[in-house]
């Protein structure tokens, strides 16, 4: 037995001399150079004593090691658990609590804070910072530059990535091989990569978007990445030149249009821009056209599904949509009360099916069931409609999200945290238009009677419990929340009191 991900994503760059990562500081790691640092990772986490199936979550900042780490899970077949830098101590006890990985690699710096947490679970330590350096770097050092890649079938789990819930638990998606690798090929096809193709990529990895969507294209056709270790629009307009590929979040596409040297010039040579993860404005596609030339190609997706539809290469990109189902996914949009599949023109739930669509939630197995139909259908959550030329709309979501610059929020977690500090009698979160992100959290709070509670000092409170990202950008206060008749709060017309408060 093979195991599929390596063989048809990492095994070609065993012949590759050529450059397969470009660094921000101009090195440049060619595909063999790459796939052994990933064998000398793989004996050190076998030296762990890692088992096929054995999770491994890593905390660390993106870097071509951090790549290779994850080349590593899959040589072991391990599940590669990947975790957002800005989580915190709290949060990060949480996912090691739920997953009980075997082993747990973070930032040399955090290690103090996190060791306790690991042992807790009993995970194994090890390190690894931006650079590449820590315990992980050290014991691999003396570890041979080959190692045997573990067979496994291709519904085995390659990876369980995190997305936050309704009820403020967060589920993690299981990911098989089978549904990571088929993705890969729809969208390699899609969008036309080839091995002449080098793509920008600034995106994060410990997301979809960054790890799946943009390194697994490149993988399997052979491309180059220009590798940085975020979005910096300076180091962006400075290796733009050297690309053909971009993918990005809007707010990508937005900062890029605020600088002045971008231009029909500075993007002559590109082949392509992507965009997804959260919704494009039609505004932002009219206006890069306008200044580039090129209309960005949009696509959808979800941490349970990867990607489910694209807007065409050759054809009309239609602003506004997210295009027309990828190869061999089913997107249908159904009554959310019966599942029953509605005539194109009608708005209701986003329903999805194909190899691209997770296996259930770890740990989970009744939300897999409310979400995942036994005929294999996953339930969005996000509402769509179709038009007559068969590209869908995302219209709004059904689910009480905030994405903010690409990064989701779910409400019901900041509020938990807002409705315990002192002085607060509720509160509410939502998001609201912000010029940058999107959509920016909003924190709504209720006073109790006669005390006014000190936003500071919540500001301090939430940096402890809280990943950045999630705290409220403002904080403001009302006397009550408005309320239907079954005393639900209207978040809707929370959402249109405050739309101009970050204009
Ligand atoms: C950073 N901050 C944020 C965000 N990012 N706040 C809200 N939303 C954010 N997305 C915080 C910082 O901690 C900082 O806080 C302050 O906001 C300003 O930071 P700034 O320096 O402007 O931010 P940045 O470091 O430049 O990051 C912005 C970013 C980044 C480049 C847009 O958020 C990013 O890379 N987003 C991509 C997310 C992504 O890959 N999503 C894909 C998910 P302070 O200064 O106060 O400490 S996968 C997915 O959604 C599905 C599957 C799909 O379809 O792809
Ligand atoms: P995540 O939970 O991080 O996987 O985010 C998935 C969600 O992001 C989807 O359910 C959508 O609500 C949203 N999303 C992804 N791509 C797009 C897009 N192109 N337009 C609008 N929303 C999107």
């Amino acid at each position: 037995m093979a195991n599929p991900l390596f063989d048809a994503l990492f095994q070609p760059l065993e012949q590759r001399d050529s450059c397969f990562l470009l660094t921000q500081d101009g090195q440049e790691i060619t595909g063999r150079a790459f796939l052994a640092m990933a064998a000398r990772y793989a004996h050190t986490l076998r030296t762990c004593g890692v088992a096929p199936g054995d999770r491994i979550a890593v905390q660390v900042h993106k870097s071509p090691e951090a790549l290779a780490l994850y080349c590593a899970a899959v040589m072991t077949g391990t599940v590669f658990l990947p975790l957002n830098t800005s989580y915190t101590a709290a949060e990060i006890a949480y996912f090691l609590g739920d997953a009980t990985p075997a082993v747990f690699i973070c930032d040399p710096q955090q290690a103090p804070k996190l060791a306790t947490i690991a042992a807790q679970f009993g995970a194994t330590m090890l390190t690894l910072d931006g650079a590449g350096r820590g315990s992980l770097a050290d014991q691999a050092n003396n570890q041979p530059d080959t190692a045997p890649v573990t067979a496994c079938a291709g519904d085995a789990l390659a990876a369980i990535l995190y997305t936050s819930g309704t009820t403020g638990r967060s589920k993690g998606a299981m990911l098989t091989q089978h549904n990571l690798l088929s993705n890969a090929f729809a969208l390699a096809e899609e969008w036309r990569f080839s091995a002449d193709d080098i793509l920008l990529h600034a995106l994060p990895i410990f997301h979809t978007h960054g790890l799946f969507v943009a390194s697994h294209v490149c993988l399997i056709s052979g491309a180059t990445m220009i590798f940085l270790p975020g979005f910096d629009t300076t180091q962006v307009l400075h290796f733009l030149p050297q690309a053909t590929v971009m993918m990005g979040v809007p707010t990508f596409y937005t900062r890029l249009l605020d600088e002045e040297g971008f231009s029909e010039q500075a993007t002559a040579h590109m082949r392509l821009f992507v965009s997804g993860s959260a919704p494009l404005l039609a505004e932002t596609h009219a206006a890069f056209a306008a200044r580039t030339g090129h209309a960005i190609l949009e696509r959808y997706g979800m941490t349970e599904t990867n990607m489910n539809t694209s807007n065409p290469y050759e054809t009309a990109r239609k602003p506004g949509t997210v295009g027309r189902p990828l190869q061999g996914v089913e997107v249908f949009v159904t009554d959310p009360a019966t599942g029953a599949h509605l005539p194109q023109g009608a708005i209701g739930m986003i329903e999805v099916r194909g190899p691209n669509v997770f296996k259930g939630y770890w740990n989970m197995p009744e939300k897999t069931r409310e979400e995942l139909r036994e005929n294999g259908f996953f339930i969005t959550g996000d509402l769509g409609r179709y038009d007559e030329d068969g590209y869908l709309s995302i219209v709004g979501r059904q689910k009480d999200l905030i994405i903010s610059g690409g990064y989701n929020v779910y409400p019901k977690e900041v509020e938990l945290i807002l409705d315990e500090q002192p002085g607060v009698l509720e509160s509410a979160v939502v998001g609201v238009p912000h010029p940058d992100f999107g959509e920016a959290v909003l924190g709504i709070l209720v006073p109790r009677p006669g005390q006014s509670p000190d936003p500071a000092a919540i500001d301090t409170a939430l940096r402890t419990s809280l990943a950045r990202f999630k705290q409220p950008k403002a904080l403001v206060m009302m006397e009550k929340l408005p309320r239907n008749r079954m005393g639900k709060v209207q978040k809707a017309e929370l959402r249109a009191a405050f739309s101009k408060h970050f204009q």
